[in-house]
């Protein structure tokens, strides 16, 4: 059953950035000191990864992947500090009961924001441990009501030539596209993040709000989102369209299907320093038990 969902805001609603900044830091489980980039404790992290250590704020803020900022890793972190991100909003369209435009103060003001720790996997096998603050993704597909045709969900990042250097070369066909079948969409490991650290998303992670889906390789997590349309077929995705031998629609995370360039067994997790390992690869990147029954029957060196 779709759920109606009628907001009480237009866009003409303008919260400023520190006050959502603040609202979103207190539903993030009530952090007092904004600036000092820590939290004490891991009260609110995913029962699973109880024994996640995160990388630390550097780690995750320098060493990016965002082509629309440059191809190389610490590109984003230079360039993306110009991004406009505020105000912000995501058009919601195709098979919905309430297809529109929702500001992102809008949807924050309907969402409980909390934090998972979440093991983060590249194609590229390196990873990283994320403290992320962020919503289910199904909370807000709820809220825009998806209809019964429904089977796929498609994601758009914004193209924005003036502040986005990358997207002035065709290293990939912009808009930089996504998509995930419904229930890997509505499944409750799929968030919206809004934040790392209780603080707000840095640019070069994603701001305002990008997705994270720990179980498929990190170029699944699109970032500043624009627009999710829910459809019936499944989704052009940008590495699939530019490279469709190397990279599929599902890209779960999968030790025993190797890229074709490399192995997939094993990871560099990223911040270790000079005694850093590689370290084996998990099935699902970890979370089996939560989703392999989403593949169930499914050969999955063929829907790779
Ligand atoms: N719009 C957009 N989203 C993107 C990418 C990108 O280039 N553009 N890169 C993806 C890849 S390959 C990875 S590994 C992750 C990196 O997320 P992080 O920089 O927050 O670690 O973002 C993903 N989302
Ligand atoms: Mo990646």
């Amino acid at each position: 059953m779709a759920h109606r969902y009628t907001s009480p805001l237009t866009a003409a609603d303008v919260t400023p950035p520190e006050l959502y900044f603040n609202r979103r830091a207190i539903l993030a489980g009530g952090v007092a000191t904004l600036g000092a980039g820590l939290i004490g404790g891991a009260a609110h992290a995913q029962v699973n990864n109880e024994e996640l250590e995160p990388n630390s704020w550097e780690d995750i803020t320098s060493y990016n992947n965002y082509y629309e900022f440059g191809t190389g890793k610490s590109d984003p972190a230079r360039n993306a500090g110009q991004l406009t991100t505020s105000p912000w909003s995501i058009e919601i369209d195709g098979m919905v009961d309430n297809p529109g435009t929702y500001s992102f103060e809008d949807i924050m003001s309907e969402m409980t924001v909390e934090e998972r720790i979440y093991r983060f996997r590249c194609v590229e096998a390196w990873s990283m441990v994320v403290p992320w603050n962020g919503f289910e993704l199904a909370d807000l597909l709820n809220m825009a009501g998806v209809q019964d045709g429904a089977r796929y969900v498609a994601f758009e990042t914004l193209v924005r030539p003036e502040e986005m250097p990358g997207v002035r070369s065709p290293v990939l066909d912009w808009p930089y596209r996504e998509g995930l079948r419904l229930d890997e969409a509505m499944h409750p490991l799929t968030i919206m993040a809004t934040g790392i650290y209780g603080r707000e998303i840095p640019n070069q992670n994603g701001a305002p709000i990008r997705l994270v889906v720990p179980w498929k390789y990190g170029f699944k997590s699109i970032k500043s989102i624009v627009r999710i349309s829910l459809v019936e077929d499944e989704p052009p995705t940008s590495w699939n369209m530019a490279n469709p031998r190397e990279y599929g629609f599902y890209s779960n995370v999968n030790p025993n299907v190797d890229h074709p360039r490399w192995s997939q067994a094993s990871e560099r997790p990223i911040g270790g320093g000079l005694f850093a390992r590689r370290q084996p690869t998990l099935m699902f990147n970890g979370y089996e038990t939560e989703v392999a029954s989403l593949y169930e029957g499914m050969d999955l060196s063929v829907y790779f």
